[in-house]
């Protein structure tokens, strides 16, 4: 049984999240996700999202590829949810490239090119200017 993880926001979900969270199935038996809370999002981003935690975890449990979900308090505890989840593989796109690379005495460290020319600020100003 191989277990990935990944980590996101997943804020306006998009079809760059999906592609990211079916590609990272791909390459285990079981996708594990922290998804990040309200609060982590505004220390990364500044600003809130536009769906809460509690929305965001449920639409990415709803997916076929993702077996469970649990919510990323701090970036800084990687390594804490990688051994609390038995991973055996770390998934990211490649925006964190080098990033997570101290993970790879616990578990491989994997990027994944992103889908290019979509993004949920682009489709936040989208909307906005419709
Ligand atoms: N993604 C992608 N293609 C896009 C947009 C996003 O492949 N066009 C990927 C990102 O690279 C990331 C995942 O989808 O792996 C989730 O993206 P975000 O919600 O923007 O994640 P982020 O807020 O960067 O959170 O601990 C790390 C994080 O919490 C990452």
């Amino acid at each position: 049984m191989r277990r990935v993880i990944t980590f996101g926001t997943f804020d306006v979900f998009h079809v760059g999240h999906l592609r990211l969270l079916q590609r990272a199935k791909a390459l285990g038996d079981e996708l594990i996700v922290g998804v990040s809370t309200d609060r982590l999002n505004f220390e990364k981003k500044n600003r809130y999202p536009v769906f809460t935690q509690l929305e965001r975890s449920e639409i990415i449990s709803a997916l076929k590829c993702v077996s469970s979900v649990f919510l990323e308090f701090s970036l800084e505890d990687k390594e804490k949810y990688i051994l609390e989840h038995g991973a055996d593989v770390l998934v990211m796109g490649d925006d964190w490239r080098g990033r997570f690379d101290q993970y790879g005495n616990v578990c491989d460290v994997v990027y994944l090119e992103r889908t290019p020319s979509i993004s949920t600020t682009a489709t936040i100003e989208k909307i906005s200017f419709m």
